[in-house]
């Protein structure tokens, strides 16, 4: 039931213990929805450091179990029905473990549409283009003299943002009760300091999403989430 040795991922990257979930991560804003779910939900785990470096996301062994070559991933050995189960897409790696612990989609069906609705909101929305306001601000995009490209992915940023400022009125969790739809956005949010992008985007102006930031920062598990895996 445990048997690992089918994922060759396991062979660059050893368990410790077979019977536990297995993360294959760095973290960053994607990443460390993962750690800090399972953080959250206490579900055991252990992590495998993956960099980012070509030597580590495109080798064989990372593209056998994403072929997107993308972290994070992750190997349930205790999947549905009893079988090991590997999965990527940080969206879905979220859901599976919201419902594998009962854990991080509110109490209601309506809660849990919220729920998905938001992290969806963040998978098709926040994440992309944050991302690529990133590249075009602080990366290899920075330099690229044409500013429509930068001024389109900041115009899309701030959009998103306002969204969010409205939805947040009033409520401390974007979904009403805490979800994996906070774990999906904040760490987003967070990314815009290390981008050097909240001026642009215009995060002084807001209220609701910066005391949001802090309120899921303060989390005990966030706080844990965020180291993990070590980077060294
Ligand atoms: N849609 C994917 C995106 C994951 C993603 O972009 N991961 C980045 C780090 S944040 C990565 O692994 N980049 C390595 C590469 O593209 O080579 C998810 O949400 O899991």
């Amino acid at each position: 039931m445990f048997d690992l040795t089918d994922f060759p991922i396991t062979r660059r990257w050893p368990p410790a213990d077979p019977t536990v979930i297995q993360l294959y991560s760095f973290p960053t804003p994607n990443g460390v929805k993962a750690s800090i779910a399972l953080e959250e939900t206490g579900l055991a785990y252990e992590p495998h450091l993956v960099t980012l470096s070509d030597a580590d996301v495109k080798s064989d062994a990372f593209l056998s179990l994403n072929p997107n070559n993308k972290i994070p991933a992750i190997i349930d050995p205790n999947g549905p029905d009893g079988t090991p189960i590997g999965l990527f897409e940080s969206g879905a790696i979220l859901v599976y473990l919201a419902e594998k612990s009962g854990a991080l989609l509110g109490d209601t069906a309506q809660d849990r549409y919220h729920a998905l609705q938001w992290t969806m909101f963040q998978m098709g929305g926040v994440g992309p283009m944050f991302g690529q306001l990133g590249f075009f601000v602080k990366f290899a995009g920075s330099e690229i003299e044409d500013p429509r490209p930068r001024e389109r992915y900041v115009s899309e940023a701030r959009r998103l943002l306002a969204v969010l400022e409205t939805a947040l009125e009033g409520r401390d969790w974007i979904a009403g009760p805490f979800t994996i739809a906070d774990i999906a956005l904040a760490p987003w949010l967070g990314g815009l300091e290390y981008y050097g992008a909240k001026e642009l985007v215009g995060w002084d102006d807001l209220k609701n999403v910066p005391a949001y930031l802090d309120r899921f920062m303060d989390r005990p598990a966030v706080q844990r989430g965020r180291q993990i895996p070590d980077p060294g």
